[in-house]
């Protein structure tokens, strides 16, 4: 078999995405997702510039021999956009193996090592109240794990708190909007949070997560981390920028509340030190940014030996291509954690058709050969990209901060 195209899509039906169908000489084509939220079309170019004309005339089945080839053929070594490109052209394909071999991608992995995957759900609100009550819904619709985040007093737009529906985007359109920040703000009000989410909901219904966004300092974190020990997360993410990671050993001397961190990391190098002293317990390292499917498996690997568990990052700018190539992951490998799955819009469900499925708050994927997930170029044409970025987020005296 040989490799006789590749077309980069760029579409936005409800957000933008970037789409890769990678064509062989015997009809069969793989599909891989190389959107880089707010960076959209560096990683098009990156692609259609650089890596499509290598990939004509290769053999598809030689996934192992390609992922090398365009890692280290490129000399420049790692980045976002460099690692999603490599991975949308590594899971394009998995799909190809998968369809040329008549099997879905899971059983390329290994088989199931369990049936259904563990998702955890975004609920979030303007109070406290409206949070928990947003958090009881999840509950009723089957979620066994729900993210709570809640708009924090005194502060104009909390990032990663919805607006009140199930399909919460934190991009926006047009440039980057401007947030403030408080963190002591933040640390007196994140408690009485899980404080009144337990005491609604008792200590074992839900799993409950927290997601920081990388904005507190290692003592900071582990101040957070201690005052919410008596609520028990399942996990607390992103506490610190992760570029320094000797913060983490600060976090982990003073708190038991589980750690999550990597959904911004692209190589195993990124993740090394963290998986090897156990300094987190999962690892949140997504298929899309993370080098794609076979990248992922070392990185899972790895993790595997030192107790910690895979934790995919998969909110909206994950398209369903991104999430089936999770769910095949996520039931094949044996130190699977949690899958985060943040609903896509009914636009874009329609324009990548796709057979996984949520019940009872597992995410399951389809029977048929490969990812089980297509690609509507037509209706995909109907929406054009759209310029978007994720907000800007400032302190309460103008100093910018982390997102
Ligand atoms: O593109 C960035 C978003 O996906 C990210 O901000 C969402 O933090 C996030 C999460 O945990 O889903
Ligand atoms: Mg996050």
């Amino acid at each position: 078999m040989k490799i006789t195209n590749a077309e980069v899509f760029v579409c936005s039906p409800g957000r933008n995405f970037v789409t890769l169908k990678v064509h062989t000489d015997e009809g069969i084509f793989g599909l891989g997702d190389a959107t880089l939220n707010g960076r959209e079309l560096a990683v098009r170019s990156y692609l259609e510039d650089h890596v499509v004309p290598c990939l004509i005339g290769r053999d598809p089945t030689q996934i192992e021999d390609t992922w090398h080839y365009l890692y280290k053929g490129a000399y420049w070594r790692g980045g976002p956009v460099t690692m999603t490109a490599i991975a949308a052209v590594d899971v394009a394909l998995w799909d190809i193996k998968g369809k040329a071999l008549g099997t879905p991608v899971y059983n390329l992995l290994g088989g199931k090592s369990r049936t259904g995957a563990m998702v955890y759900g975004h609920a979030s609100g303007s109070d406290i109240e409206s949070t928990v009550a947003e958090v009881g819904r999840y509950i009723k619709m089957g979620y066994r794990a729900v993210r709570a985040q809640c708009a924090v007093p005194g502060m104009s737009g909390t990032y990663g708190v919805g607006r009140g529906d199930l399909f919460y985007e934190p991009a926006e359109k047009g440039l980057p909007p401007e947030a403030t920040w408080s963190t002591e703000s933040y640390l007196e009000h994140v408690p009485k949070l899980f404080e009144a989410l337990r005491s609604s909901y008792g200590p074992d219904v839900v799993h409950l997560l927290h997601d920081v966004h990388h904005r507190l300092t290692p003592i900071e974190a582990a101040r957070l981390g201690k005052a919410l020990e008596p609520f028990r997360l399942f996990w607390l993410e992103d506490p610190v920028p992760a570029e320094l990671q000797e913060g983490f050993r600060v976090i982990r001397s003073h708190t038991t509340t589980p750690i999550a961190v990597g959904e911004v990391f692209n190589t195993i190098w990124d993740a090394h030190v963290l998986i090897r002293e156990q300094l987190i317990d999962y690892i949140r390292m997504s298929i899309s940014h993370g080098g794609g499917i076979s990248h992922m498996r070392k990185v899972a690997a790895l993790a595997e030996l030192h107790h910690v568990l895979t934790g995919f990052h998969g909110a909206t700018d994950l398209s369903p291509v991104s999430l089936a190539a999770a769910v095949h992951f996520d039931i094949a490998v044996h130190n699977f954690g949690i899958q985060e799955y943040m609903r896509h819009t009914a636009e874009t469900d329609r324009v990548f058709p796709h057979t996984y499925h949520f019940e009872d708050g597992y995410l399951y994927p389809g029977e048929e050969p490969g990812l089980g997930v297509d690609f509507d170029e037509e209706l995909a044409a109907k929406f054009p990209y759209e310029r978007a970025y994720l907000p800007i987020n400032r302190k309460t005296d103008g100093t910018l901060h982390s997102w």
